[in-house]
């Protein structure tokens, strides 16, 4: 009989199949549930919305554990597999065996780490953030595919050299380090409106490893391109924390001015909507099961 796919098995499957796959970005446990319903194959766990939706700088602020309480809500609620941005790892490679070790148990399929140093700080502030040396980087990358307690767990290496500006061969010099480390894929990170660097590193990369992007800023190339570069995974990085923001300030804004509910009710999610996706409809079948009475 067909076993049931591993959560790590499926994520294997969209990092390496010859198809276009897309992570969509959540942050707890309801945003899980809507990137599934909204029929989306994986997540990613961004490091910047789990910070935000904390009130919290994405800086490693929140330490790697209460990052993990939230990816353990996160895996309960869905079905989906989770590739989680793992930032730097947390420190060096001994910090990176652990967190592995974790995400495993936690049926967390994958794990990406970047090439900089802890404490982080997001990609798009500031320039020529300092890289990690190469070698060091690779050893938290060995550090991390021998601490996996499944064979299908993912680690993809971040390469931030376009971004802290020191060039395409620069770049390149990683993705192969990080390649021959064991790093299942690499993700190529840019801050440019357009996709040209990334381009130029996919059409010499020549998909020696797939390659995972993160169009956040060059967001309107057209995904066909991507598609025709061989890309493997496209994440939308941010989506759902940014688009909840401008949500919650209309309808904050709207309560306050009006002093009443009138306007805004229709307008949201009712409060029925809430308990359907949580999934109150199971819990009152296992009352009829189990509750005397009922
Ligand atoms: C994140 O979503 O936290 C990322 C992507 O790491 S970025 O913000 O583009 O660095
Ligand atoms: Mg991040």
């Amino acid at each position: 009989a067909d076993r049931p796919k591993t959560v790590f098995a499926a994520l294997r499957e969209e990092i390496f199949s010859p198809t276009l796959s897309f992570l969509m970005e959540a942050h707890n446990g309801l945003s899980a549930k809507i990137v599934e319903e909204a029929g989306f194959r994986g997540i990613w766990a961004s490091g910047l919305t789990n910070s935000a939706s904390l009130g919290l700088r994405d800086s490693n602020e929140a330490s790697w554990t209460q990052v993990l309480d939230v990816l353990e809500y996160m895996a309960d609620a869905t079905t989906l597999p989770i590739l989680v941005d793992g930032d730097t790892g947390y420190g060096n490679f001994n910090n990176v065996r652990r967190l592995v070790r974790k995400l495993c148990e936690r049926r967390i399929a994958g794990v990406c780490i970047e090439d900089k140093l802890f404490p982080k700080t997001n990609s798009f502030i500031g320039e020529a953030q300092p890289l990690a040396d190469i070698e060091e980087f690779c050893g938290r990358i060995k550090a991390g595919k021998d601490s996996q307690t499944d064979d299908d767990f993912v680690l993809v290496a971040r390469i931030e050299a376009l971004i802290s500006g020191r060039g395409m061969e620069e770049a390149l010099r990683r993705a192969e380090a990080y390649h021959a480390a064991g790093a299942d894929a690499v993700l190529i990170h840019s801050k440019k409106s357009t996709a040209n660097e990334i381009f130029d590193f996919t059409e010499r990369w020549a998909n020696r490893s797939p390659v995972v992007i993160v169009p956040t800023m060059y967001y309107a190339t057209s995904t066909d391109l991507f598609r025709q570069a061989g890309i493997s995974t496209v994440i939308w990085a941010n989506h759902l924390l940014r688009s909840s923001i401008t949500a919650m300030r209309e309808t904050a804004k709207q309560i306050f001015e009006d002093q009443s509910l009138r306007e805004v009710e229709g307008r949201v999610a009712s409060v029925r909507d809430i308990f359907a996706i949580v999934g109150n409809a199971e819990l009152e079948a296992a009352e009829r099961r189990y509750l005397p009475g009922k």
